[in-house]
């Protein structure tokens, strides 16, 4: 007989395994709780739950995920009952030469066909949900055009003619149809309680559909899925889900051009034309309806402060943000091509540029 493993090794391993279990959990812990905050706290989006679903489609893959959840749960505990049974019934006491047979028909026939009858069941309950969750739709459908940006989502409304960004806002009970794209690398689009993942393929549109049944005025997080980069992590978004009332409220407002020259004075006017200045760079990447900045690269500002979040959803939309991030922008995302205007602006431009900023409703 093999002389059994030794215990010293046997503890080694042992040791070993909670080390390798240990650390990851330490970081999870070290980096949780409002105490562990870095230094530029971020806002942090309440962890999405797959097992929360606030669209039809999302509840279809709910449903499907939690019958094969139990299937396979049922599958397992089978199994695995069956096989610790026959260690423990059948085990070698006292020592004697196994009997030799051969093979067992039925039950060869029995345990490739339960199998197979199984991932039937559960791929015809698969495609059932697919047909579900794609089926086309009749008129009353809202697109949206969703634009991959290393690192932010841009979003379109071609029907009318909205644009915005970090925030998709739809109407309750109403069929979504969202396009997804990337200007730059392959990103992927999600929001958990919505609908699954869709991958935004440069030079492709992918589409996935969603349905709303919940309303939520503060938002259901999104997160882009595919790594895309430096700043990969902070590349979030949010759906704010209104009743139709309020959905056409805010696309009215979002379809008011920018106020002008009349509406700001002081500070804000002085910003304004800082703003608008080409040498400040700003207009060569961002646009604001109805003034010569047209600039694509960044995020539309026409109703920068009608939105809760800037940055990809990293920090909340407050003055004292919007003034730290145009001072410094690599400083909360490196990587990131907005510049630091920290040699650039005094304080005082900067406070003017965020006056006319926060002007921008
Ligand atoms: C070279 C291009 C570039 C220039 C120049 C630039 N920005 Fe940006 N800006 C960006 C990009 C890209 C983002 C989005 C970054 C992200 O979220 O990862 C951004 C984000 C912003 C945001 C947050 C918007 C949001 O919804 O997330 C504000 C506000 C902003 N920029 C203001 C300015 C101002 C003011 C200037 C001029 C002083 C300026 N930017 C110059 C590219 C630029
Ligand atoms: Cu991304």
């Amino acid at each position: 007989m093999k002389k059994p493993l030794s215990r010293r090794w046997l503890i080694a391993s042992l040791l070993l395994l909670l080390l390798a279990l240990a650390i990851p959990m330490a970081a999870a812990v070290a980096q949780s709780g409002p105490g562990a905050c870095p230094p530029l706290c971020m806002v942090s989006f309440e962890t999405p739950s797959i097992f929360n679903p606030a669209s039809f489609e999302a509840g279809r893959i709910d449903a499907l995920f939690r019958f094969i959840l139990i299937v396979a749960t049922l599958t397992f505990v089978l199994v695995e009952g069956l096989l610790f049974f026959a260690v423990w019934r059948f085990r070698n006491r006292p020592a004697e030469a196994a009997v030799q047979v051969h093979g067992n028909t039925k039950l060869e026939i029995a345990w490739t066909a339960a199998p197979a009858v199984i991932l039937m069941v559960l791929l015809g309950f698969t495609f059932q949900t697919m047909g579900e969750v794609k089926a086309v739709t009749g008129g009353n459908v809202l697109h949206v055009k969703a634009i991959g940006h290393r690192w932010w989502w841009e979003f379109r409304y071609p029907d009318l003619q909205i644009v915005t960004a970090n925030e998709l806002v739809a109407p309750v009970n109403t069929v979504v149809e969202v396009a997804v794209e990337s200007v730059d690398v392959e990103h992927g689009f999600w929001v958990p309680e919505l609908f699954g993942k869709v991958d935004a393929v440069p030079g492709y549109t992918t589409r996935v559909r969603f349905t709303p049944t919940e309303i939520r005025n503060d938002y259901y997080g999104g997160q882009c899925t595919q790594f895309c980069g430096r700043q990969h992590a902070q590349m979030r978004f949010a759906v704010v889900v209104r009743s139709a009332a309020e959905f056409q409220n805010w696309a009215a407002l979002m379809q008011r051009p920018e106020g002008g020259p009349e509406v700001v004075s002081g500070g804000a006017a002085a910003g304004r034309e800082l703003f608008l200045t080409p040498t400040s760079q700003c207009i060569g990447c961002h646009t604001v309806a109805d003034t010569t900045a047209v600039g694509v690269t960044g995020p539309n500002l026409t109703h920068l402060r009608s939105r809760g979040f800037i940055a990809g959803g990293v920090l909340a939309n407050t003055p004292e943000n919007l003034k730290a991030w145009v001072t410094n922008a690599p400083g909360f995302k490196p990587g990131t091509v907005m510049p630091s205007f920290a040699n650039v602006f005094t304080p005082e431009q900067v406070n003017d540029l965020v006056a006319y900023l926060n002007t921008l409703r």
